[in-house]
């Protein structure tokens, strides 16, 4: 194969890469799908969706349990998916992988479990002012139960975190700080090595929010060195109901079970129980099974595509929507950071997001509006009624964005 060739083999080709996601093939409301809320959650690709049916088709079976063929390789998959996983993020043993409904779960066990055991009263708990409601209401929740404070790293107007004062901010109290690692709302990329080696020169175990991380770059739980970290499958190309949690074994080793039942024990008698290893201990009951598979089927997507590759397209896609968007005039970005994902928050004219996202929605453009489950940030923090989001998956072309300029210039003709 001579250089030219090579070339034009390994080149990305965005229409062959739609032909994989069928649902992006049709209309709403009589005009072309343009898919501009994968920050919500992203399409998922043939080999996603086939092997649910596969699964379903061909193995499905009770996980750990049966000594029969269809159980073994029930078994085998699912375990192969958390080695995957253990890969995908490089954590150092599959054991510090569990298998959990999504971020939202992820964090809901380290508050609980981490928190039964380490926070008492007086003790703190430091998030950002940029949180996603499911890495801010399980701690608050924590922290009225055992009266404990929960603390905020700032955001400036830029909707970067303010970092000059964490040294101040951590005390010798603080237990635990959790941090989203790219804002949903904002599409900050938060310095979060910074912050980790900060919290450890104060012995403070750290957990990110990767949800908006894990499609978007590579994530080293070695190198960043955190102590936990949670992401979703559905955004990352996979299906919903499954994510996972890591943690460093450490951690996991001292925490107590989170849920009680199945499959998280070694063994039961009438007056006690003995629970199971790693992770299993913390993975009770029959698991989702086919959402374990197939989250292992959206990796093999992504590592096929190329991380890489995925940035690179997206990149194009933010820079191409920043220039049309900005030749439109009157709109207000909000997330204007040096370290930007491909997440675009706006406000057009005085016009409120909801009638905005309205007007696309008629012209087939799905977008995001209103707080994006980030209601503090933008309602206390930068008092707006909502923001309309833009977010981009590979898949998505320049011409759809075109399209999308279009369609808010007829909203301002409309409405401004
Ligand atoms: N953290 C961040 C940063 C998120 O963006 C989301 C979901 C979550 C946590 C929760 O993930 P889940 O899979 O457990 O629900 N974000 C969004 C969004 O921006 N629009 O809809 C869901």
């Amino acid at each position: 194969m001579n250089t030219i060739e090579l070339h034009k083999d390994t080149s990305f080709d965005v229409n062959k890469l739609r032909e994989q996601f069928p649902i992006l093939n049709q209309s709403v409301n009589g005009k072309p799908l343009i898919y501009l809320d994968n920050a919500a959650t992203n399409q998922k690709p043939l080999s996603v969706i086939n092997s649910i049916s596969n699964y379903y088709e061909t193995i499905n079976s009770n996980v750990h349990r049966g000594l029969h063929t269809l159980s073994e390789r029930a078994t085998e998959a699912y375990e192969a998916s958390r080695e995957k996983v253990r890969e995908f993020i490089n954590a150092k043993s599959a054991n510090e992988i569990v298998f959990v409904r999504g971020t939202t779960e992820g964090v809901n066990l380290v508050a609980s479990s981490f928190g039964k055991a380490n926070i008492n009263e007086g003790d703190e708990i430091i998030v950002t002012e940029m949180e996603h409601h499911s890495n801010l209401v399980p701690w608050q929740n924590l922290c009225r139960e055992k009266n404990a404070v929960l603390k905020y790293i700032p955001v400036n107007d830029e909707g970067e975190l303010i970092l000059d004062d964490l040294e101040n901010l951590i005390t010798e109290k603080t237990k635990i700080i959790s941090v989203v690692y790219i804002s949903n709302t904002l599409g900050t990329i938060n310095p979060v090595k910074k912050i980790i080696e900060t919290a450890h020169r104060h012995n403070v175990p750290v957990m990110l929010d990767a949800a908006q991380a894990a499609p978007h770059l590579k994530i080293d739980v070695q190198n960043l060195d955190c102590d936990f970290l949670a992401f979703s499958g559905h955004k990352i190309y996979g299906p919903t109901g499954i994510g996972i949690l890591y943690a460093k074994e450490k951690f996991l080793e001292d925490m107590p079970p989170y849920q009680f039942g199945g499959e998280m024990i070694k063994s039961v008698s009438y007056e006690q129980t003995v629970y199971n290893e790693l992770p299993y201990k913390f993975e009770a009951g029959t698991p989702n099974i086919s959402g374990a598979i197939s989250l292992g089927a959206a990796i093999d997507f992504i590592n096929s595509t190329g991380l890489e590759v995925i940035a690179d397209q997206e990149k194009k896609l933010f820079d191409h929507a920043m220039n049309r968007m900005k030749e439109i005039g009157g709109i207000r970005f909000i997330g204007t950071a040096k370290e930007k994902a491909s997440v675009i928050s706006f406000l057009l004219e005085d016009i409120h997001p909801y009638d905005t996202g309205s007007i696309l929605d008629n012209l087939g453009i799905a977008v995001r509006t209103g707080f994006h489950c980030t209601q503090p940030l933008i309602e206390q923090r930068f008092k707006l009624p909502g923001t309309v989001r833009a977010s981009f998956a590979v898949y998505n072309t320049t011409e759809e964005i075109d399209i999308f300029a279009e369609g808010l210039k007829k909203v301002k003709q409309m409405l401004a």
